[in-house]
């Protein structure tokens, strides 16, 4: 009985979201809690220079919690899913702290 109380962590990566393409070019990372660790990621996945793709590690363990994905690039985000959708973002340190 040493698990912590919430569940939800095994079943999250099983969700894959579909991307305007298939590049990650990520425009921004930051760290919001300053622990070193990134927690907002910013990605552009089609090259055209404006970002389609956006991940939350909500927890801050390191791992994403939540993936938003715009398609049409008009700011809102058009599919939210849990965990990485498929994407997991490389162990960079933020270029940004927040
Ligand atoms: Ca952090
Ligand atoms: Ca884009
Ligand atoms: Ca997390």
């Amino acid at each position: 009985m040493s698990q912590a109380p919430e569940t939800a962590q095994s079943a999250g990566a099983a969700e894959t979201v579909e991307t305007r393409g298939d590049e990650r070019i990520e425009l921004l990372r930051a760290d919001t809690n300053n622990d070193g660790r990134t927690d907002v990621w910013v990605v552009d996945t089609d090259g055209d220079g404006k970002a389609d793709l956006f991940q939350f590690d909500t927890d801050h363990d390191g791992k994403v919690n939540v993936t938003m994905v715009d398609l049409d690039e008009d700011g809102t985000p058009d599919e939210v899913v849990d965990g990485d959708g498929g994407l997991p973002p490389e162990q960079l340190p933020p270029t940004v702290q927040v």
